[in-house]
């Protein structure tokens, strides 16, 4: 959460324009980093997905997280998942594909995709502090449904750094709503994965194209968010 620290104005290398920030008004949203997309076993492989491919995202998110955590930003994690009798997940979801296991059965990590099971929580190496937020989302986006927009804007916050998986379902989808609910979204590439690396590269390039949803910059080692 935003600490009393004396917050300043950061400067983005980013794609398809550098980007100043004012840190004070700036969160880190990170989605879905949850042991059921990460995780053999988890709702990600239900799929037929393979989750090594979501990996690569780990120490970047873990980089800058640690950045935002000195910097004293407001760091705010998101989880997908729906309650346990399934209330608030629509049949056209329950149905999709033709998984091994569908939302709600049991797995090896407990029911699949459901809000209080091991696998819907998020992954040990990017554990959230009692002080950050975390948000339970049942949709892809992170603002349908959901108090995320209240607690932005009771914070003050204009800017969001967003990271997480997957590029091209809830980064994708959680951008483009905060674009039309007029945040500045800068998109950090390497903090980003998909299951597909060319829907991943496509994903961030639909982001780039023209700033249209937001930039997109490597978060790297989180140098660039200090
Ligand atoms: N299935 C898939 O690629 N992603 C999701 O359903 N959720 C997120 O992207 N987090």
């Amino acid at each position: 959460m935003a600490n009393s620290k004396q917050l300043s104005i950061g400067t983005v290398a980013a794609e398809p324009a550098t980007i100043d920030l004012d840190w004070s008004t700036t969160a880190l949203l990170i989605i879905d980093m949850q042991r059921d997309f990460m995780e053999p076993g988890g709702f990600g492989e239900t799929l037929g997905n393979d989750v090594s491919q979501l990996a690569r995202a780990v120490k970047p998110i873990a980089a800058v997280l640690g950045a935002a955590r000195d910097l004293g930003l407001l760091v705010v994690h998101t989880r997908e998942g729906h309650l346990p009798d399934l209330s608030d997940a629509p049949p056209a979801k329950i149905e999709r594909g033709a998984p091994s296991l569908r939302i709600g059965d049991p797995g090896p990590m407990g029911r699949i995709l459901i809000r209080g099971e091991a696998g819907h929580d998020i992954i040990p190496a990017l554990y959230p502090l009692d002080s950050e937020i975390v948000i339970d989302k049942p949709g892809k986006g992170a603002f349908y449904a959901t108090e995320l927009d209240d607690i932005l804007r009771k914070y003050g916050i204009e800017n969001l750094l967003v990271c997480g998986v997957t590029t091209e379902v809830c980064v994708n989808t959680t951008v483009r709503e905060a674009n039309d609910r007029g945040y500045r979204c800068v998109v950090l590439a390497d903090g980003c994965a998909s299951y597909f690396p060319e829907f991943h590269e496509m994903g961030l390039k639909m982001i780039k194209a023209q700033g249209r949803f937001g930039c997109g910059s490597q978060g790297n080692d989180g140098a660039d968010f200090k």
